[in-house]
């Protein structure tokens, strides 16, 4: 977009007077930055039509998620739009602090964590590569909880993101559908429309998000009769199915209000596809995956697969086979997880009674598909019976093998991940559906992760390789040849400390502790989960504590260890995580002794806005989930790219970061995937463990001697329970953090005498930066879009 100064101005100052009453000089900071951005929005209106028109009848891709993680738009528009420094220059004329501006933005938290990032960056990407994209979910009026420590526990409250309104989305009431949950219960769903902008593109594209309404806004007979509370209920009822997001990353929750958001905004969603395909296309149906496809974000919209049959059976007036040869055509499925209390499975009962139909067509789906197994595998009872769909002996319906089943392609989310799924836990899956096994390794858009979040780290790689990186990150490669040059290392430590330096700023508004700029910045910053194994890291560094108690002469590399991580509000045990840390870090902080050698920070309510502060600083990224759990992670690549080495077991797109920057530059420990099933097949004994490791058993000890307070509540010796005795779901230690604690302690010693010779840290960190080309959401979608969704770039004038 061309800066047009007086434009904006113009539109800046009618806003606020039509909005507020206000001029300029008395505008609030939250009123400045929704009279700007509404002005933003009318001048890319045009764009934004011209692109929906360009990518008219044609091919085109639709992600169904019901999470997007967006954070703040504000800044990342204004980037994309090519305007930022205009902008910046005209608010500087008039006396107002952009930063102040970008913070009176609520981020927009409407997801969990990596699934729901995942989606962020996808769409920034598709519009970048101007695909004809389009991104479908649910407006939740409370995204993810706000996390607040109160005496070291978490407590969440309500995220009321939209208290004040969101400039960037409009409201399209004629674009509004039904949506029949059974014949006497119904909703309205009202989308909203968010343009995605991409770089360096006139290509806008949208992000369509449903929100619940009543059918008839109040019931007039019950409001005649003065039964108000009564007149009201329907209303109430139906704005609940979009009231919250579920704060579950890893559990799947199974209750009704959950399968009713995801039929909600998947039917919406295929309503909107269909209406729109018969404008454009007509009736005939069997054109329809020649001109759609569908990506599901892991099985929260699979239920969209019995949906379009319902609508081309019921609606259209297609017949069973003719529809299903559609359907099967139509979606691709992500997998995100192997984790099996994740993989979604609902009760047949509930499922029955909110949605009586779609049951009806899973039943038939689920016959079909044991006739054809039946006829494939007629003496294999036991695999007929581990692949139903319908599983009746438990009367759950598995949505994950609904979505093989019914899609065309099946991808995992790193190359470890994906071969894990083949071999291991969709074997059945894959030796029946090869052909639609594909990896797809996850990346990150490299226009909020380091051109926004790190400006003084861009304009060095800009200045040394242009700027081409910001949308091909290929172009890294070429800073490799600096890596010999000293004062380019030099001022990368320069630019580093920069970034320590904003936050540390930060940290002390966050948190009110100093911390020492020069110490290692070691960062561990995700959902909080047993898998992830935050209670590896701060068992070291209550044995570093210990160590340095024992030994106050020792020497220890000053260190600062930060954490971020919400947990979900039932998991008592991550709960005890968080107890746990917050208590150490209080005992560590306040203690004369360590005399400023370590502090320990618990970031609250960490989200995108302080991620955008947190990975620029880091020195050292945190990856030590056990081998073969995480799926990807996408925080490890946003760490890369900003320079800070991985320490991390060999566990999903960490083998693809190491391949890519070298081993030698990263610090890489603990059991791999085989070690792990060794070690299961020769018993695994953790107690014997923790009495032959040096300092082991004085940590977990202190778990219970009352060395740390839980308050009362049980939560330490739960976890001291859960590594020794285990319970009755799983083993002792089954995430192994006994095991590996004293490789982990081994690899961070280390890191101390690495850290301190700073030219051969800055190599390393360089290494990192020069090899992160392959991370970028843009070669993901690029892969998407060739190998799965079919569809090329259709850029606007
Ligand atoms: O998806 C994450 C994986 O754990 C991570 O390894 C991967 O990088 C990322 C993107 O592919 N999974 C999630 O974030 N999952 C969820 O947030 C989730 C949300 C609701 C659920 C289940 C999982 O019901």
């Amino acid at each position: 977009m061309k800066f047009k100064k007086d434009i904006i101005k113009t539109g800046l100052e009618k806003k606020l007077l039509v909005k507020y009453g206000k001029k300029l000089s008395e505008g609030l900071d939250f009123e400045i930055y929704d009279a700007l951005s509404q002005t933003i929005m009318e001048e890319i209106g045009g764009s934004w039509k011209a692109t929906e028109d360009r990518y008219n009848k044609g091919r085109e891709a639709f992600y169904f998620s019901a999470e997007y993680l967006m954070g703040r738009a504000f800044s990342n528009n204004l980037i994309n739009l090519g305007v930022y420094d205009g902008v910046v220059e005209l608010l500087e004329e008039l006396n107002i602090d952009i930063n102040k501006i970008e913070s009176a933005e609520s981020d927009a938290g409407l997801g969990n964590g990596g699934l729901g990032r995942l989606a962020a960056c996808f769409i920034e990407s598709m519009a970048t590569l101007n695909l004809p994209g389009t991104g479908y979910g649910i407006r939740y009026r409370f995204g993810m909880f706000r996390q607040q420590f109160e005496d070291g526990f978490q407590v969440e409250y309500p995220d009321n993101w939209l208290k004040y309104g969101d400039p960037w989305s409009l409201r399209k009431d004629r674009d509004k559908v039904e949506i029949r949950f059974n014949k006497d219960e119904s909703v309205m769903a009202v989308p909203y429309d968010t343009p995605i902008i991409g770089y360096g593109t006139n290509n806008i594209n949208t992000l369509r998000l449903w929100q619940a309404e009543p059918v008839e806004e109040l019931d007039l007979g019950e409001f005649n009769e003065q039964n108000y509370v009564e007149a009201m209920r329907e209303k109430n009822e139906a704005e609940n199915i979009s009231r919250v997001l579920y704060p579950n990353d890893d559990t799947d929750e199974g209750k009704k209000l959950r399968l009713k958001q995801q039929y909600f905004f998947t039917s919406a969603s295929l309503q909107d596809i269909v209406r729109k395909f018969k404008l454009k296309h007509g009736t005939d149906f069997s054109l329809l995956p020649d001109f759609t496809s569908i990506q599901l974000n892991d099985t929260h919209p699979v239920v969209a697969i019995p949906e379009l049959m319902r609508i081309l059976i019921d609606v259209e007036g297609l017949l069973w086979g003719d529809a299903w040869k559609i359907v099967k055509k139509t979606f691709a499925y992500t997998n995100h997880t192997i984790l099996s209390e994740a993989l979604e499975k609902w009760y047949t009962e509930l499922f029955k009674q909110v949605l009586p139909r779609i049951y009806n067509i899973i039943v038939r789906i689920h016959v079909q598909f044991q006739e054809l197994l039946e006829e494939k595998y007629p003496a294999d009872l036991e695999r007929r019976k581990r692949m139903a769909i319908i599983d009746e002996d438990t009367n759950l319906i598995h949505m994950a093998w609904l979505a093989i089943h019914g899609s065309y392609a099946v991808n995992g989310v790193a190359a470890l991940h994906t071969e894990i799924l083949k071999n291991a836990e969709l074997k059945d899956w894959y030796e029946l559906y090869k052909g639609k096994f594909q990896n797809k390794t996850n990346g990150v858009t490299q226009r909020r992760w380091l051109l926004k979040s790190n400006p003084e780290l861009s304009g060095l790689i800009t200045e040394l390789i242009g700027d081409n990186w910001i949308t091909d990150l290929s172009e890294l490669k070429k800073l490799e040849t600096h890596v010999t040059d000293e004062n380019i290392l030099n001022r990368f430590l320069d630019i580093k400390n920069i970034k320590k330096e904003q936050l540390a700023g930060f940290i002390k508004g966050n948190t009110g502790i100093d911390v020492d700029t020069d110490s290692i910045f070691d960062v561990q910053v995700k959902r909080l989960h047993e898998y992830k194994r935050q209670i590896l890291n701060i068992f070291h560094i209550m044995d570093l504590y210990n160590r340095i108690k024992e030994y106050p002469d020792m020497k220890v590399t000053p260190k600062t260890y930060i954490f971020g991580a919400k947990a979900a509000a039932g998991y008592f045990r991550a709960k005890g995580i968080i107890k746990l840390i917050n208590e150490v870090a209080k005992a560590v902080n306040n203690d004369p002794d360590v005399d400023g050698r370590i502090k320990v920070v618990f970031v609250e309510n960490y989200n995108i806005s302080p991620a955008e502060l947190i990975f620029p600083a880091a020195d050292i990224s945190e990856q030590i989930s056990t081998a073969g759990k995480e799926a990807s992670g996408t925080g490890n690549m946003k760490f890369m790219m900003n320079g800070a080495p991985t320490l991390g077991t060999l566990d999903g797109a960490n083998v693809e970061i190491v391949e890519e920057a070298g081993i030698e530059n990263n610090f890489i420990f603990g059991m791999k995937v085989e070690d792990i099933v060794e070690l299961k097949k020769s018993g695994y004994n953790p107690t014997e463990v923790m009495n032959e490791t040096k300092g082991l058993k004085r940590v977990m000890d202190q778990l219970i001697d009352g060395t740390y307070d839980d308050g009362g509540t049980g939560m330490f010796k739960e976890l001291y329970d859960a590594l020794l005795v285990g319970a009755s779901w799983h083993a002792p230690d089954h995430y192994f953090v006994l095991q590996d604690f004293n490789d982990y302690r081994k690899v961070r010693e280390s890191i101390d005498d690495a850290f301190e010779d700073r030219l051969g840290w800055a190599k390393k960190a360089w290494m990192n930066i020069s090899n992160a080309g392959k991370f970028t959401s843009d070669r993901t979608i690029a892969q998407y879009a060739k190998e799965i969704w079919k569809i090329e770039g259709k850029k606007i004038k």
